[in-house]
């Protein structure tokens, strides 16, 4: 017979089995080049963030800042034309330093999503 904390278990489980699909439907960051929290030895030309939906153009977008603030996007970010999940924005020279992505975006699915991440240019 079941206790009335193994029928709350159940109703746990199948609660979260459940819920998933919704919340994958969102387009987080997947990944990126410079990767999150990593260290590039020169100057990367162009940042690259993978996101795990396709996006929505418009209204989507990246800005990556040095450690004073300012930005260094050399241009507006874009969507890959071959890959509607990657965003793309190229970059002024970085001097060594700290810079900070901040990131915003509309997924097809009309759900926006943000978030930041650091990476730093130079010798580690
Ligand atoms: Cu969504």
């Amino acid at each position: 017979m079941m206790t009335t904390r193994a029928i709350a278990a159940a109703f746990v489980l199948a609660a979260l089995l459940i819920t998933p699909a919704p919340l994958w439907a969102h387009a987080f960051l997947d990944h990126s080049d410079p990767a999150v929290g990593s260290t590039v030895p020169a100057s990367p030309a162009v940042l690259h963030l993978w996101f795990t939906q396709e996006l929505e153009p418009a209204f989507s977008w990246v800005t990556v800042t040095d450690g004073s603030g300012a930005s260094v996007n050399d241009g507006n970010a874009a969507i890959d034309p071959s890959n509607p999940a990657e965003l793309t924005v190229k970059l002024k020279p970085l001097p060594t330093g700290s810079y900070t992505v901040k990131w915003h975006v509309l997924s097809v699915d009309t759900h926006t999503t943000e978030g930041d991440f650091s990476f730093q240019v130079g010798k580690g």
